[in-house]
């Protein structure tokens, strides 16, 4: 994994140097809009912490964004009429992460309706 990038796109986001469509904050996570949506309503949840994936973040900050995620999603799944979601979490270019700070997608999903690639 590369080293934390302070001016990634999440970062400059969080330093609210890039405009988002925010959907929730507190004091130790952020989520927003993704620009790209695989679906309607296609979330990501970040940490406030540095972290550029899953294995550089502590466990107490990895167990509470977690339960943000897991707060969020069925929410977001239900204010939507979804009937269900998908959680993704890439770590690595290889594995197809594009943004170097730690996200996971929130993406609701519905039973007749494909995901975008
Ligand atoms: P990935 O690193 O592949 O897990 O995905 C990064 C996601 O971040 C991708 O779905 C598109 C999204 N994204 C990239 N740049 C921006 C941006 O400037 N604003 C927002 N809201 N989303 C972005």
């Amino acid at each position: 994994m590369p080293a934390y990038d302070d001016d990634n796109i999440f970062a400059r986001i969080l330093r609210g140097e890039i405009p988002c469509f925010k959907v929730y904050e507190d004091d130790r996570t952020f989520a927003f809009l993704d620009i790209m949506p695989r679906s309607k309503g296609h979330m990501l949840v970040i940490p406030k912490v540095k972290a550029t994936g899953l294995t550089d973040i502590g466990a107490d900050d990895l167990s509470y964004l977690m339960g943000v995620v897991q707060k969020l999603a069925p929410k977001l799944t239900d204010a939507l009429g979804a009937d269900g979601f998908m959680i993704q979490q890439f770590n690595g270019e290889a594995a197809g992460q594009t943004v170097f700070h730690l996200h996971f997608h929130i993406i609701p999903r519905w039973a007749d309706v494909p995901l975008k690639p």
